[in-house]
């Protein structure tokens, strides 16, 4: 039985990745390395450091620097990227997902957040959204990033549901892959060619029905 929804927040909710993007583009520039939008794909769904880690091989740089000199490279991009969240309104929510969020409340569902992002409580709050959620998964507790299964276990557990019991939603490859592994019900947001492991795809926030979703799940 359908009891919950586990949500991806970055491409689910409201699209970060320009603001990550603008925000590491900034950092790499500085270091002398150029990232362009295929850069920027790589980098959604994956933890900070390990972003940074992209971003070094990608410049041919990654034995350049010292642990303590990228944790000061991250911390310079994340307080630029926190700066940009500022701008961040309600009207940032992607189209439809307001109206799908009040659909789950009213049905009475579960809902836990399973973001890797650590300022996922803030992009929240700025987005007046933070009251639909049941709880949020805290990255820093993890072990293991997305295709891992561990942030979507995680996710049910703190709503007290089965992962057999949850649908989990997402735009990246690597989510709909920690989706399956927790063992929950994948839906995918995004190109159906892209995200073809999912049980199921809409190719955009504003064509998501929980009808279609509860009906899948049941058969
Ligand atoms: P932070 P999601 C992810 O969010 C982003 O897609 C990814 O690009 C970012 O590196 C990661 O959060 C960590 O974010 O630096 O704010 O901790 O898609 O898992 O909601
Ligand atoms: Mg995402």
């Amino acid at each position: 039985m359908l009891k919950g929804f586990v949500f991806d927040l970055d491409g689910v909710i409201t699209d970060t990745a320009q603001y990550h993007y603008q925000a590491w583009k900034a950092c790499a520039a500085r270091i002398g390395i150029t990232i362009d939008p295929t850069v920027n794909e790589a980098l959604k769904g994956i933890s900070r450091m390990e972003s940074l880690e992209v971003i070094l091989r990608h410049g041919h740089r990654e034995n350049d620097f010292t642990p303590a000199e990228k944790e000061a490279l991250a911390t310079e991009k994340n307080n630029e990227y926190v700066g940009l969240l500022a701008n961040m309104t309600p009207a940032d929510i992607l189209p439809g997902m307001q109206a799908f969020l009040e659909a789950l409340k009213a049905a009475d569902y579960k809902l836990a957040l399973a973001s890797a992002s650590k300022n996922a409580p803030t992009i929240l709050a700025r987005l007046g959204l933070a009251d639909y959620f049941d709880a949020m998964v805290d990255p820093a507790t993890l072990t293991h990033g997305k295709p891992d299964p561990e942030i979507f276990v995680k996710g049910a557990e703190l709503v007290g549901i089965k992962p057999s019991e949850a649908v989990g939603l997402e735009d990246a490859v690597a989510g709909i892959q920690a989706i399956n592994a927790a063992g929950e019900f994948s839906v995918g947001i995004g190109d159906p060619t892209i995200l073809h492991e999912a049980d199921l795809n809409f190719a955009a926030t504003s064509e998501v029905s929980l009808a279609a979703i509860e009906n899948a799940f049941e058969s």
